[in-house]
């Protein structure tokens, strides 16, 4: 049994202003490509299709091409809702899309949906589990007390009999933690409640194989055959440095598994570049860059620039922020003494100079001290009346 593992689609997601909606189109093409390379059975799609409840035309719009396009491969498709979705709108249709063999799980109604297919080692069956909060599942257990998250999902798993015997499953988007381990953690996933909202993996651990939604960079919780497959795009800068893929999934015959990443190739980078504006628009390095990258710029300029933003962008159209790093963005302000009786003591030509100093985290060279003293001299005999 082959599968794809997929998460966070996020589709429509705008990054810092900029529509990734054609970024999405040239993912889901290398997404195709794989399928008819790899000829998986099914693929699995663990929430956050798209990146709001409510998404606008042109986010359904590329979903549709996708999933038109997924079924024409006739493999089986499965899809979760996730903590961006909403489960009403996902699941519109689905039983009529089950004989597409296309199964999506939107609100959870107090069992788990499952979709079982089968192989020569026997049957595989997939359980599909929603994004829950504790409050929404609440009231589908009257007899257990349901405060945390991990006393959620320790209840919704009970409600799935499970043949551990044979080969399992479990599809979820969740915020899953190894106790001690710290995840690898994005600042595209939402998190609205600071680490509560954290379950301990041990209660998944039995399944065969545990694909994750929800976090945005791809990793294994814990073992090998628990995994977040990430984002299939660059969402933020804090994961420029992440290998964006899907993961393509074997499971053999029971206690047998193989896992490996296909890579995805944005139409356009995210990374960061840092130098003073004049090396940067003139950079012989950049030239063979590709210039319509997402770029964070840091300029190190210690000279004030008129229009930075501007100047950068006529050779880098895409940039996405614009940041300083320079003795003057450096000085910590808050070090500097306010002691009013203090300042009321210092000359003119003190205060500057110690004003010079915080600013450029440097002294004045004989010549700005000279050209300093000229101007307040002449400042202030211009006042005197
Ligand atoms: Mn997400």
């Amino acid at each position: 049994m082959k599968f794809l593992h997929l998460s966070d689609l996020h589709i429509g997601k705008s990054v810092n202003g900029f529509s990734m909606l054609e970024e999405q189109r040239h993912v889901f093409r290398q997404i195709i490509g794989y399928i008819q390379t790899e000829h998986p059975d099914a693929a699995v799609i663990a929430g956050d299709i798209y990146d709001r409840a409510v998404p606008g035309i042109e986010a359904v719009r590329v979903f549709d091409d996708f999933i038109t396009e997924l079924v024409n491969e006739e493999i089986t498709i499965m899809i979760i809702a996730g903590n961006h979705d909403s489960p009403e709108r996902l699941s519109y249709a689905s039983r009529l899309l089950a004989d597409k063999k296309l199964f999506i799980s939107g609100a959870f109604d107090g069992n788990i949906r499952k979709v079982v297919l089968s192989d020569n080692f026997g049957d595989v069956t997939f359980w599909l589990l929603p994004f829950i909060k504790p409050f929404s599942v609440r009231g589908l257990f009257n007899e257990r007390e349901i405060e945390t998250y991990d006393d959620a999902l320790a209840a919704v798993i009970e409600t799935a009999v499970v043949d551990y015997s044979a080969r399992n499953v479990l599809v979820s988007h969740q915020f899953y933690t190894k106790s001690g381990v710290l995840p690898i953690r994005s600042e595209s996933e939402i998190n609205p409640i600071g680490g509560l909202d954290a379950i301990n993996i041990n209660i998944a651990e039995k399944f065969d194989y545990v694909a994750l939604g929800h976090l945005h960079g791809s990793q294994r919780i814990g073992a090998d055959h628990i995994r977040y497959a990430g984002s299939p795009l660059k969402y933020s800068f804090s994961e420029i440095r992440q290998e964006k893929s899907v993961t393509l999934v074997e499971l053999n015959k029971k206690g047998n598994f193989l896992v490996s990443d296909l890579p995805l190739t944005p139409l356009h980078d995210m990374r960061e570049i840092k130098g003073e504006l004049e090396k940067l628009v003139n950079d012989e390095k950049s030239a063979l860059a590709d210039k319509e990258d997402y770029l964070r710029v840091i300029l190190t300029d210690e000279e004030e620039i008129i229009d930075p933003m501007g100047k950068i962008r006529s050779v880098y159209p895409n940039v996405m922020a614009l940041d300083f790093e320079n003795p003057r963005t450096n000085s910590d302000v808050s070090a500097i003494n306010l002691d009013s009786e203090r300042i009321s003591a210092l000359s003119s030509y003190e205060l500057f100079s110690e004003f010079f100093l915080e600013m450029r985290g440097f002294v004045m060279s004989e010549e700005q001290e000279a050209l300093i003293k000229e101007l307040l001299e002449t400042g202030c005999r211009n006042e005197a009346p």
